[in-house]
């Protein structure tokens, strides 16, 4: 489909002779200045990484990249390098299977936590302590990070337009670049326009060949020939494609990766044009192109359309296929798919797609996680657990800028799993003074202690930790007073590091986005649900907005599992979207479905009174029992190790939330608690009666999981 003939001198040919003027004019010319994004000289590119971790791993171990390489986790591979590709490998296959087709494979097992551990590491033994390890993508993310900074040093500073898609995937709008080096080498568009007139054409450019070196040049579309003289957007790409290969250059040179590109008008055709020629080959789409390209395709490859949009829109017209999806009229596509996302496709298979690059993509929340095999079944367990999420979360917190208070999360959550129920809870991190570790340990900890006091904790197959609802630090005009900060809470902007939460009380108001974010968890919840085997996931995410140019008409679509796939890395594989991960989509986590009644909801996670004792006495005693000798209720034997997590949970959170100030007032039961006190949560529902000596259950109501279901 490619070639890599040159354009040639061609002035003689008969098509030129009967267009001597350029199809563009001045004016577009000048949005190209701006980077407009229906300028019709527009250059995209998208920059996508080799076998991006197998290549970390090379380059860390100072390997020959010539060998053939993968990277393990656990029994599963999840990145292969091109030579071991060469032995037919994929990520489908096992580690045994690979070895077998390749012997002399490098297997490098990802880095790991262990439990207790406070650092990540690289282990000989990980792949055979799926129990007690998590997968590190730091050093990933550390290599990425130098990329993207590398990158951006070698763009002039003033014109760059940066947005980071993935772990190993930029894109960038050269256009105001390009359109400096243009009027560069060729004066003559400096203009003024005739008549002064920005709607006249541009001079035609010179009818010189233009040397596209050892680009992959996508075929022209039929009508299109070699010998019609080039344009300006083939101009501008050809600009554009010598930045891309010095950038690429770079990147080898100075940090010793390969990569390849995509080069084009737009995000949907570089992103497909990067994964056209692999590896190291840069393939440049230009507009007389983009038809004959795309229609080689199958929609389902494009952007955005991986997932259950593209599954849809295939059910719909019963084709995969660009092709046939061309004579479908625009009207039919509105009819079947909804006015905006019919439209959107109908430009999509013609190769339109006017979203931005937008290099203010910023990390929306991260998160941290474990599947546990087998369950594990105390809070002593969990905690070592949640020592190493907050480590994890901590140290790419330090990276987000949160210790110079450039950004900072506003909400901790922590989704727990046993048996088929998930419970979350959620706690604001306190403001007005700096996020610690320990104090991120502490709330952590605390959550656990909630889920613990509402029963049945135990045994616990999943745990996750995330926090988000960023925003920038406390500066300027956004100060302490427009987070109704107290006096005292001011004061402590002196004493950085003191980790205890403030009672609920006189937390800082928690606005909308608070409760928002809480059912944002909700939605991450039944998301995790949604993803049948790759529950079993270790997570650990940063989610921004990948998908900062939803398809119109639609919710997001919702993110894949991730990476760290434990024993079924093969299975997330096939869920995997190119489009949707690492910097998935965090729009579902992060807004309310505006149906969902937040007044409702409230009351759940209302601060309860600590003491209810008349329902405590309604508590039924089974036969076999013991008294415990703290609370002298009977309890279950089998539920001895619960009932005594309980009274550690309970001791926590009291240890947490005493004076110096005093305990907040109950919500009377038909009032409306502030959100505050919603997001402190059933945990606190002491003293509540759900018989056998349990720890007893929120007088207002059931969990809230299944309280969710009502307005589900
Ligand atoms: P990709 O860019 O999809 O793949 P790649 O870089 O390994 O190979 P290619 O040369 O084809 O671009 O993913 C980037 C990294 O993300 C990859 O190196 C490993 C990780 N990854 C997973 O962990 N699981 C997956 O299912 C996929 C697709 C990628
Ligand atoms: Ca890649
Ligand atoms: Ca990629």
């Amino acid at each position: 489909m490619s070639s890599s003939q040159p354009f040639a001198s061609s002035s003689s040919s008969p098509n030129t002779r009967i267009r001597r003027r350029s199809k563009f004019t001045y004016k577009h010319l000048s949005t190209l200045a701006h980077g407009a994004t229906n300028c019709p000289l527009r250059v995209i590119s998208l920059i996508d990484l080799d076998a991006f971790y197998a290549q970390c791993e090379t380059v860390r171990l100072g390997l020959d990249p010539t060998k053939p390489l993968a990277v393990q986790q656990w029994q599963g591979l999840i990145a292969i390098n091109y030579p071991a590709r060469a032995f037919g490998l994929n990520r489908h296959v096992t580690v045994t299977e690979a070895k077998e087709k390749c012997p002399e494979l490098i297997c490098q097992h990802v880095a790991t936590w262990k439990e207790g551990d406070t650092q990540w590491s690289y282990s000989d033994d990980a792949f055979a302590e799926i129990a007690s390890r998590k997968v590190s993508l730091d050093p990933y993310r550390m290599q990425s990070r130098k990329i993207l900074a590398l990158i951006k040093s070698f763009l002039p500073a003033d014109k760059q337009k940066v947005e980071r898609a993935s772990i190993d995937e930029v894109f960038l709008d050269l256009s105001a670049q390009v359109h400096e080096i243009m009027l560069e080498r060729y004066p003559r568009l400096h203009g003024p326009p005739p008549y002064n007139d920005p709607s006249e054409p541009l001079p035609r450019p010179p009818t010189t060949a233009l040397d596209w070196a050892a680009d992959a040049l996508i075929d022209l579309d039929a009508e299109q020939t070699e010998e019609d003289d080039p344009d300006w957007d083939d101009i501008a790409m050809l600009i554009a494609s010598e930045i891309v290969r010095d950038v690429r250059k770079a990147v080898f040179d100075e940090l010793h990766f390969t990569c390849s590109a995509g080069i084009s008008k737009n995000k949907m055709l570089a992103k497909l044009g990067a994964g056209h020629k692999k590896p190291n080959n840069q393939t440049v789409i230009r507009n007389r192109a983009v038809q004959h390209f795309l229609n080689g395709y199958k929609f389902t490859k494009i952007r955005n359309l991986g997932g259950k949009l593209g599954d849809e829109v295939v059910a719909a017209f019963n084709t995969d296929t660009v092709a046939e999806l061309l004579p479908v009229p625009l009207e039919q596509l509105k009819r079947q798919l909804g006015d905006d996302t019919g439209s959107w496709i109908y430009n999509i298979v013609r190769g339109e797609d006017h979203s931005e690059v937008n290099p203010r993509t910023q990390i929306k929340s991260m998160l941290s996680a474990k599947s546990f095999r087998p369950s594990i079944n105390s809070f002593d367990v969990a905690s070592k657990w949640l020592r190493i999420f907050v480590a994890d979360i901590f140290s790419r917190l330090v990276e987000e800028g949160v210790l110079e208070n450039k950004r900072r999360p506003k909400t901790i959550n922590l989704h727990h799993r046993q048996g088929a129920q998930t419970r979350s809870k959620s706690a604001p991190i306190p403001m007005g003074r700096a996020i610690t570790e320990d104090g991120l340990f502490e709330l952590a900890k605390n959550l656990l202690a909630q889920v613990v006091v509402d029963g049945r904790a135990w045994p616990c197959a999943n745990l996750s930790l995330s926090v988000g609802g960023f925003e920038e630090g406390v500066q300027g005009n956004k100060g302490i007073g427009s987070f109704l900060v107290r006096g005292e809470e001011a004061k402590a902007l002196q004493h950085q590091s003191r980790p205890e939460t403030p009672p609920p009380a006189k937390r800082r108001r928690v606005d909308d986005g608070g409760i928002a974010k809480f059912f944002g968890g909700s939605r991450e919840e039944s998301r995790e649900d949604s993803r049948g085997s790759s529950i079993g996931a270790d997570d650990d995410d940063d989610n921004g907005d990948e998908h900062a140019t939803p398809v119109p008409g639609r919710e997001p679509s919702v993110p894949v599992a991730p990476a760290e796939a434990e024993s079924q890395a093969r299975s997330t594989q096939t869920k995997y979207d190119a489009d949707a991960w690492i910097f998935e989509d965090g729009s579902s986590v992060q807004s309310p479905p505006s149906a969902q009644p937040v007044r409702v909801r409230s009351p759940m996670f209302a601060y309860q009174p600590s003491q209810s004792t008349d329902e405590v006495k309604q508590e039924i005693v089974p036969e076999e029992t013991y008294e415990c000798p703290r609370c002298q209720k009977r309890v279950p034997v089998d539920e001895q190790a619960e009932h005594e997590d309980f009274h550690f949970a309970q001791d926590l959170q009291n240890e947490q939330a005493t004076p110096p100030h005093p305990p907040p007032k109950p919500i009377p039961p038909s009032g409306r608690p502030s959100s505050t006190e919603g997001t402190r949560g059933s945990g606190s529902g002491r003293g509540r009666g759900r018989g056998r000596g349990r720890p007893p259950a929120l007088a207002s109501g059931p969990e809230k999981g299944q309280k969710r279901l009502a307005f589900g």
